[in-house]
């Protein structure tokens, strides 16, 4: 059975004889196919040339930050396998070339799932409840236009929200498709922030002006990596990207690589890394750490570091600021608090031992260069914005900064290959909430204005949010924090009186759509799409849909045309041009700038295209500022790297906050809530929980594919210690529960984690059961609670009790 599963796991040996007979494949090179690796050129084509199998080209669009090319078996308009691409002249990565991880190879499982979605439907009973009529195309088009047209004239443009998701990067259908609908009909109200960036992209602009970061390639020059919570053999997972970028980069370099994570990841096993296991939340504490280890040992050149910064010493403050306000004053212990910041407080707080944190601030401070780069993990918190700048700050009072080999502290995004979206027009509406108030803007909408939530477009928000488009997405009832609340929000359909939910699967946010549209899987749709942000591997994909569309399963393209013409704008709206017209538009957009590319018509549905290496994989973090600070200033208002950040205090000084946030204007360490410094609520709850990606999806896409939740189960990491305390064994059904809510979930008994702490994967499929998630979805428990700058979410903060279910 094994050998025979090139063709189809589910695919016994007996079917398999019969079925390669009537395909005319003989048995010798049957049996040569089920054993050899099947990444052969020659083998391939020799396939081809013998057999009806026909091969075709998709990819996977999901959002984990890499975008794989995905060769497809078709036999008979029917998915047999689904593979990686086969290498040609122009891989970059050779074998290696854009290799799809099991997630991606699992399509097949994901497009024949039984939880399609396969008609369009209408809510029949309680919004929520998941009870469903099927409709004909017709009426739910006629229903959403009639929406559209009502909630327009009874509470204006702005009570239409266009929902986050992430569940497909479609260049013509999907998310632009209806971006491009809702603008043409008078706009929506948006949304400012990701779920994955919030507290990274508010808190660099304060510390550089915009993101950037130097490409893993740098880490050839490099004699030391420090990777704080960054996971990418998890998070980063193709073999084009980011991953094997770094590991080619150590292989050159056989640079030492040290990982900071509360978990011993994937990716510490992998780099052959050395684990310095910390608690949630306190990466600003360890930094102060390291830096007062670096002051009291002469460590640091602080001439250098005024030539490029504001606010390490008092010299360089801004004259607004207080005297003993500089960052070094607050490690020396002369700031406000008083608390001078040694390696014995950082151990305290990290849980990192003292004599570790002496050594690392040495091995920092005299590596020839260090690449210092962090995940989104230490800033999905509720300190994130002080994890963040403190990382970054450290670059450049280490002297890792600018020069070869270094970065700023930031995760990079790689250059992408531009292929064009379909245009949206301006969006008349012109105002933007923070993503993670949505449930807000439904509930309690007069709360909402620029002072308290950073809106921004308007003062205050007019009637709040009355219809929600949900294209890809999943944070309705499953992605977002407190889901509880969440759902009961939902609920009342008073409040939020319409949603369109277009999905492929039943998902917990689709039991809450009113009309329920069904579109077309990744493998059943045809498009022309660039590389993800993963990586300094730059390509497009002309991908074609390897089989009909099931059922009723169609183009959201298709789908927004036929409501635009029910709304008198089709128009408007297509250009005259068909989805496969717009297409071939766009290639010819790229192919103006890129005129070695070949016509359409000769590689139209071929899959991957004009693979290169980015020309700027070599070049450091803001190297012409470093280059030359006067003539190249950042973005910044001093043009200079802000550790001491004026315009954050002012911030501080404006802005209405919720008792107990502050927003400082130097990387302090604050504790939050939901923390062990929260020692009241630490009482009740004694162990920190935090979030993490895990490679067994991506977010809750692909989370109900079997043969994945065989092979990555979605289980709660526990340390022996807080396991044995409380009577449970490896594998035990356990059950998670704080004040928000409860979560059923398997336990993981391991050393992998640090006692105290105890980690969950998200995006595991939410099902409530009497008050109780037995789908082991993490935002059960999590909180809704924004983050005090960039008003993000802070779902990997939180604190829980155990017991044995
Ligand atoms: N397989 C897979 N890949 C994905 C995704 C997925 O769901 N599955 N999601 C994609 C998306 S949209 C995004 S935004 C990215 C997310 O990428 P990240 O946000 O970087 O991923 P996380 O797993 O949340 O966090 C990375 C690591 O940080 C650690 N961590 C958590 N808290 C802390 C802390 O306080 N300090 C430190 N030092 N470490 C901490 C976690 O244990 C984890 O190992 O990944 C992308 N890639
Ligand atoms: N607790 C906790 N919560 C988190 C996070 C965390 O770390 N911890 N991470 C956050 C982050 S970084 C992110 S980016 C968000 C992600 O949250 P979402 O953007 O909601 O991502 P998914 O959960 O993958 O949901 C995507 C949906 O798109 C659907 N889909 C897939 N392909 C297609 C298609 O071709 N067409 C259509 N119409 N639908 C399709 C999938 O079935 C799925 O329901 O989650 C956030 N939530
Ligand atoms: S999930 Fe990401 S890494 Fe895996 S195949 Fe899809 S695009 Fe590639
Ligand atoms: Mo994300």
């Amino acid at each position: 059975m094994s050998k025979l599963s090139f063709l189809n796991v589910e695919t016994t040996r007996r079917s398999l004889l019969e079925y390669s007979g009537k395909i005319g494949l003989g048995s010798a090179l049957l049996s040569t196919l089920t054993t050899l690796p099947f990444s052969k050129k020659a083998l391939a084509k020799s396939v081809e040339s013998q057999s009806n199998l026909t091969f075709k080209h998709s990819a996977c669009l999901v959002n984990c930050g890499s975008r794989c090319a995905l060769r497809v078996t078709v036999d008979n308009d029917r998915i047999v396998q689904v593979q990686p691409e086969l290498p040609t002249d122009e891989s970059v990565f050779g074998e290696h070339t854009i290799r799809p991880c099991l997630r991606g190879r699992s399509n097949k499982f994901r497009v024949y799932n039984p939880d399609r979605l396969k008609y369009p439907m209408k809510r029949v009973g309680k919004r929520g409840e998941g009870k469903f009529k099927r409709i004909s195309w017709e009426e739910a088009t006629q229903t959403i236009a009639d929406e559209i047209a009502r909630i327009r004239s009874k509470y204006g443009s702005d009570a239409i929200f266009y929902q986050y998701g992430t569940g497909a990067y479609y260049h013509t259908q999907g998310r632009p498709a209806w971006q491009r609908l809702l603008t043409c009909t008078g706009g929506y109200l948006d949304y400012f922030n990701t779920y994955s960036t919030a507290q990274i992209a508010k808190a660099t602009s304060y510390t550089f002006g915009k993101y950037e970061g130097a490409n893993f390639t740098q880490v050839e020059d490099s004699d030391l990596v420090v990777l704080f919570g960054l996971n990418l053999s998890e998070t980063r997972m193709s073999g084009g990207g980011q991953v094997e970028e770094l590991r080619r980069a150590l292989e050159k370099s056989q640079a030492r690589v040290i990982v900071i994570d509360p978990r011993y990841t994937d990716s510490t096993v992998v780099g052959h890394a050395e684990w310095l296991p910390i608690r949630p939340t306190a990466d600003a504490a360890l930094v102060a750490g390291l830096v007062h280890t670096m002051i009291k040992e002469d460590l640091i050149d602080e001439e250098h570091i005024n030539k490029y910064a504001v606010g390490f010493t008092k010299d360089t403050l801004p004259t607004s600021a207080k005297a003993n306000a500089s960052y070094k004053d607050y490690v020396l212990g002369n700031g406000d608090d008083g608390i001078e910041k040694t390696a014995d407080w950082a151990s305290d707080i990290s849980g990192i031992p003292a004599p570790r944190i002496k050594q690392l601030a040495r091995e920092i401070a005299t590596a020839k260069a260090a690449y210092i780069c962090q995940g989104w993990g230490p800033q999905r918190h509720g300190n994130g914005e002080q994890t963040v700048r403190a990382i970054q700050s450290l670059t450049i009072i280490a002297n890792q900064f600018g020069r070869l080999g270094t970065n700023n502290g930031n995760w990079p995004h790689g250059p992408k290959y531009k292929v064009p979206y379909l245009p949206k027009e301006e969006n008349k509406v012109g105002i933007k909430i923070p993503v993670y108030a949505w449930t807000d803007a439904i509930a309690h909408p007069e709360t909402i204005t620029a002072k308290t939530h950073d809106l921004q477009g308007a003062d205050k928000l007019n009637v709040g949010i009355k219809m929600i488009v949900n294209q890809a997405g999943n944070v309705l009832a499953n992605q977002h924090g407190q889901l509880s609340r969440t759902r009961k929000i939902l609920e009342d359909d008073s409040l939020c009186e319409t949603i369109i939910v277009i999905d492929n699967h039943m998902t917990a946010t689709a039991k809450f759509a009113d009309i329920l549209l069904p579109e077309t899987s990744y493998l059943e749709a045809s498009d022309l799409v660039g590389n993800s942000h993963a990586g300094a591997h730059q390509y497009m994909i002309s991908m074609e849909n390897t089989i009909t569309p099931m059922w009723e399963c169609r183009s959201t393209y298709d789908v927004c045309a036929d409501i635009a013409r029910k709304l008198d704008i089709e128009q408007e709206f297509t250009q005259g041009r068909t989805q496969a017209q717009w297409v071939e538009h766009h290639y010819e957009q790229v192919r103006k700038e890129r005129p070695h590319l070949p016509p359409f018509a000769k590689v139209r549905g071929t899959g991957v295209l004009d693979q290169h290496l980015s020309p700027l994989s070599k070049r450091p973090a803001h190297a012409e500022f470093y280059a030359n600070p006067q003539v190249n200033p950042l973005g910044t208002p001093s043009g200079k790297i802000e550790i001491y950040s004026e315009a954050l205090q002012e911030l501080q000084d404006n802005w209405i906050l919720p008792e107990g946030d502050r927003i400082p204007p130097i990387p302090e360490f604050l504790s939050v809530p939901d923390t062990p410094w929260d020692k009241k609520l630490n009482k009740k709850y004694p162990l920190q929980l935090s979030g993490f990606h895990t490679k067994g999806h991506a977010h809750s896409t692909y989370a109900s594919v079997g043969v994945l939740k065989e092979a990555v189960p979605n289980q709660i990491w526990m340390n022996p210690i807080d396991a044995g305390e409380r009577g449970i064994a490896n594998n035990d059904m356990v059950k998670v529960f704080n004040d928000r809510g409860t979560v059923l979930i398997e336990a993981k008994v391991t050393h992998r984690i640090l006692p105290g702490v105890t980690a969950m994967p998200e995006g595991a499929w939410s099902v409530y059961k009497n008050g109780i998630d037995i789908g082991s979805c993490i935002n059960a428990i999590t909180s809704h609670r924004l983050t005090p700058l960039a008003k993000g979410n802070p779902q990997h903060t939180n604190l829980v009790e155990i017991e044995k279910a």
